[in-house]
């Protein structure tokens, strides 16, 4: 169906400053609405996201120079295209814009188009997104595998002050029963957390993603042990219901060629850093590790990727890989990675988005879709990628809306297909 109108304007994200909101109208009447999201710890070689830097509107992070690029620069060369061209109306806006890290349109306002056109097509097809971006690619639903949460528990890094050193401790779902009771058993840990956390006297105040951020936290392996003990108070079975995922975002405490671990007042090469590591990969039920080392750090990552295959654990790659096909062909290359973080905005289409899902695939990857931590919509379209590339876990929450919203597309997809079974 071709595209009548494509319009956009500032919509407020998560932390309190603006992103960009898309609807594109169909011939046909159809509408889809879109929503984008940014990092607090982007990596350096994500798509940009385009800011106004006006001091006088938001601190110079207004997105109406995004919004304008789509109204004067986009739309008019989409008009009358067919929605159902996705990857050809992705590739057209990348030639326009014409950069490698789309700086010139911002890949925020691409994005935003993209997503709008894929939803308005769905929906002028009847089909839900998952469903659409499943016909477009030729990708697989696994109904019986959808994807289970990693829920991020406790949060540190640049997602909240004062606390640990790495950036996410996450209770991850693992067991048979599908994501809904997987959520369940993940915050009933959340909750009993809580719980423990001020039993041993730390402040239960939250970070950017409403995870705890604890105060003062004595070392960054605290977090691991007191993850442990609430999945038992919630009444379940460490390693077999629920295990533990970590996102240490070790590009945000390198500097200089070393790791700074701030609140263990304590300086480490990579090997001494994947050593201290190591000892979590056999105390912990740990099943997947992200970003343990810079995003630059090549050799580090391979070295330690043997190490957590030795253990079992899948080493997810984030800022090393920005869902970028040229980065993960590096990675796999290189055997730097086991699986891989997805991001839509870090790549800014739907196209390349799948695509690096597709090669993932094909080199026997998970892909990990997941929410950001700086600034986070209410728009659920990385459920409905998760689910129609089949992925295993996705990354979102612990709690405020726009994460509780993800939780909710997801289980409103497993009612969906438990339906038409
Ligand atoms: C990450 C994310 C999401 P940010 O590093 O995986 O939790 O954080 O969006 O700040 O990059
Ligand atoms: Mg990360």
């Amino acid at each position: 169906m071709k595209i009548k109108s494509i319009s956009a304007h500032e919509i407020l994200a998560s932390g309190g400053y603006p992103s960009v909101e898309c609807i594109v109208e169909l011939e046909d009447g159809s509408i889809g609405i879109a929503s984008v999201p940014y990092g607090a710890s982007a990596g350096t070689h994500e798509a940009s996201v385009l800011n106004d830097e006006d001091p006088n509107r938001y601190g110079g992070k207004g997105m109406l120079k995004a919004v304008d690029n789509i109204k004067s620069i986009i739309a008019p060369e989409l008009l009358g295209k067919d929605a159902k061209d996705q990857q050809d109306i992705d590739t057209l806006m990348i030639e326009i814009d014409g950069t490698e890290d789309k700086s010139k349109l911002g890949g925020n306002a691409i994005l935003a188009v993209s997503l709008s056109v894929a939803k308005a097509e769905a929906n002028s097809r009847k089909l839900e997104l998952f469903e659409h971006i499943t016909e477009l690619f030729g990708t697989n639903i696994n109904a019986d595998k959808l994807p289970n949460p990693m829920v991020v528990a406790i949060e540190g890094g640049k997602h909240a002050d004062n606390t640990t050193d790495l950036q996410e401790f996450c209770i991850t779902g693992i067991s048979e029963n599908g994501p809904t009771e997987n959520i369940r058993y993940a915050l009933e840990s959340y909750h009993s957390l809580k719980t423990i956390l001020k039993k041993n006297n730390l402040s239960t105040n939250v970070g950017n993603e409403g995870a705890f951020a604890p105060n003062g936290i004595a070392n960054n392996e605290s977090p691991l042990m007191y993850i442990m003990e609430a999945i038992k108070v919630a009444g379940y079975t460490p390693g077999k219901d629920l295990g533990i995922s970590i996102d240490a975002a070790a590009s945000e405490f390198y500097k200089d060629g070393n790791y700074h671990l701030s609140i263990e007042d304590r300086v480490l090469n990579a090997d001494e850093l994947s050593q201290y590591y190591e000892k979590w990969l056999s105390a912990y039920p740990i099943v997947t590790v992200e970003d343990m080392h810079d995003e630059d750090d090549w050799d580090s990552w391979a070295k330690f990727n043997t190490i957590c295959k030795n253990h079992r654990v899948e080493l997810i790659g984030d800022d090393l890989t920005v869902t970028n096909v040229k980065r993960l062909q590096k990675a796999i290359d290189m055997d730097a990675i086991s699986a891989i973080l997805i991001k839509l905005n870090q790549i800014g289409t739907l196209t390349e988005t799948v695509n690096t899902c597709l090669l993932a695939k094909q080199h026997g990857m998970d892909s990990v879709p997941s929410h950001r931590g700086g600034g986070e919509t209410n728009d659920t379209s990385m459920v409905d990628l998760a689910v129609a590339v089949g992925a295993k876990f996705i990354k979102v929450g612990p709690t405020r809306g726009e994460r509780i919203a993800k939780y909710n597309r997801l289980m409103e997809i497993e009612r969906q297909l438990r339906d038409k079974r």
